[in-house]
């Protein structure tokens, strides 16, 4: 096997061997190599024709699956497989049993790219990588009804292009298409996710799991989330949310169930720990799962994309049935149980989206102008195991009293449950959501540009983003595309950006790899 597209990749260089630091067994991430190769072979199939929604849906569903964490499973991959091909034979029928074969539906050898010169192996990985976080956001959209077919398209586009023997020329603007696409893609979802369920609005969440019968639901998707709470309604079993699943509070239609109790546990990758003998049931929805500890693995459930070998999987039918029974037999706590975040704090507060943030500009522009507010960072992305991810926590206690943090994704359980306090009537530190909300955050920061006059890198803001995955890399190709500079990024840069293309974003873009808070912050302020 050879993988190297997240954060924790063995050595910084890649995952090879038996299985990968995450826990994906070779034979696992050799299927999932297949199953990209296989969409690339549909991609070229697809190549001058009009792929219908089946052909879509195995798009998504096919690059959503190779996301770090979200499927262990090589039997469901396998079928994936299948089911890619049986796509593909209907684009382009006929091709595979042709006397004189071309080769150009072909699937593609996914060695081929790792093998490939260091610079076009990067471009290409950028591109790969960026879509798979992408179709992770296009297939939540999806489950809500919610659909584009120019963001559809691009799929395609972006992995014929991996499977072409192209140059830089030609591969660095697809990288920046990436980045152009998924902003259309975040915003699909945010329109899906608000149209269906409202507009996010401020809400306190507590991270207490009060007495009875529970299930915690991690993950993205907000319709499984739905779904399960309309099935729990009136059976005396409380939800809580786990991980990026969060900001649902937020949302009205969510929040109107008063079953939805609070938040379980902080960052993903504190879950074998937190879900040790957990007297409830827990279910994902997406990434990030980790390997399944036998302590736990009778009351794990899975749906969607995500699977693991030996776990009941709820299937399309979403009959939760089985995720409420053992909710029921486990019968949770026998009294409140109080858990704290990694500060010691015992609440989060969440829903500050651009709906909620933008209906109070004035004050903050005003805030800007008379100097209250000096300074607003984003700090946000993905959390990680790697130690030096304090960084994050540290940066949020030093930053002036005078500056606004806002924040999103699972980074956040850094720090999401200090008391920053406020400055003039809001409060410093604000969760604007999951990932796919970096949407919210560009809506924000293109508003506060406009109100000022100028482009977003002279305002008074600075990001400051931890990776892992590869939404975060969609993210932050979204963020290049729009010109954003001065990023700062931890906490290592990626394996597979190679040095000439580090050099070319650190040229044009200013991308800094973060150092210590304290440096930092001075290196910020003083400009
Ligand atoms: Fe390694 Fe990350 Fe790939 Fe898992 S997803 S095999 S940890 S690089
Ligand atoms: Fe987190 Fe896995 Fe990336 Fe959606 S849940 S941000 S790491």
């Amino acid at each position: 096997m050879f993988c190297f597209q997240c954060e924790q990749t063995a050595g910084c260089t890649g995952c090879t061997g038996k299985a990968g630091v995450c826990g994906k067994q070779a034979d696992t991430a050799n299927l999932q190599d297949e199953l990209t190769g296989a969409l690339i072979g549909l991609a070229r199939a697809a190549s001058g024709k009009e792929p219908g929604a089946s052909a879509d849906r195995a798009m998504l569903e096919g690059l959503f699956t190779t996301i770090t964490n979200v499927n262990f499973d090589s039997e469901t991959v396998r079928r994936q497989i299948q089911a890619v091909h049986r796509e593909k034979n209907a684009l382009a029928p006929g091709c595979g049993c042709c006397s004189s074969p071309c080769s150009r539906t072909d699937d593609y050898n996914m060695k081929q790219l790792w093998e490939e010169n260091e610079d076009i192996r990067s471009l290409k990985s950028l591109i790969l990588f960026g879509l798979r976080g992408m179709a992770a956001y296009a297939y939540h959209a999806l489950m809500l009804g919610y659909t584009d077919k120019e963001v559809n398209r691009f799929f395609y586009k972006g992995l014929f292009a991996i499977g072409e023997d192209w140059g830089m020329d030609e591969l660095l603007p697809i990288v920046m298409e990436t980045g152009t696409v998924n902003l259309k893609c975040m915003e699909l979802l945010d329109r899906a996710n608000t149209e269906t369920y409202g507009t996010p609005v401020p809400t306190t969440v507590p991270l207490t799991i009060e007495k009875g019968p529970f299930i915690v639901v991690s993950g993205h998707d907000l319709h499984d989330l739905y779904l399960l709470l309309e099935q729990t309604k009136g059976k005396g079993i409380h939800i809580y949310t786990h991980g990026e699943m969060l900001p649902a509070h937020a949302y009205p239609k969510l929040k109107a169930y008063p079953h939805l109790k609070g938040n379980f546990g902080t960052a993903w990758q504190n879950q074998q720990k937190e879900f040790a003998d957990i007297p409830g049931a827990v279910l994902f929805t997406t990434n990030c799962l980790m390997p399944v500890k036998d302590s736990y693995r009778d009351r794990v459930f899975t749906t969607e994309v995500v699977q693991y070998p030996g776990i009941v999987h709820i299937d399309d039918k979403k009959d939760f049935t089985p995720v409420i029974n053992k909710a029921l037999e486990l019968g949770g706590y026998e009294s409140d149980h109080p858990m704290t975040g990694i500060n010691g704090g015992t609440q989060v507060t969440t829903g500050f989206g651009h709906g909620t943030v933008l209906s109070v500009a004035d004050k903050v522009v005003e805030a800007v102008k008379s100097g209250a507010i000096k300074h607003i960072f984003l700090v946000g992305g993905c959390d990680g195991a790697k130690p030096g991810r304090n960084y994050y926590t540290e940066f949020v206690r030093k930053a002036p009293k005078d500056s606004v943090i806002l924040t999103l994704a699972c980074g956040k359980y850094r720090f999401n449950d200090l008391d920053l306090g406020e400055i003039g009537g809001l409060p410093r530190l604000m969760d604007m959501g999951q990932c796919n909300d970096a949407y919210s955050a560009i809506r924000v920061a293109l508003a506060l540009a406009d109100a000022f006059q100028c482009g977003v890198n002279e305002l008074p803001l600075t990001l400051v983003l931890s990776w892992y995955e590869q939404k975060a890399v969609c993210i932050l190709l979204t963020l290049l595309s729009l010109g954003i500079k001065n990023i700062y990024l931890g906490p290592t840069l990626p394996a597979f950006v190679s040095p000439n293309v580090l050099n070319y974003l650190v040229e044009n873009f200013q991308i800094s790899p973060i150092s210590t808070p304290d440096e930092d912050l001075k290196k910020i302020l003083s400009k």
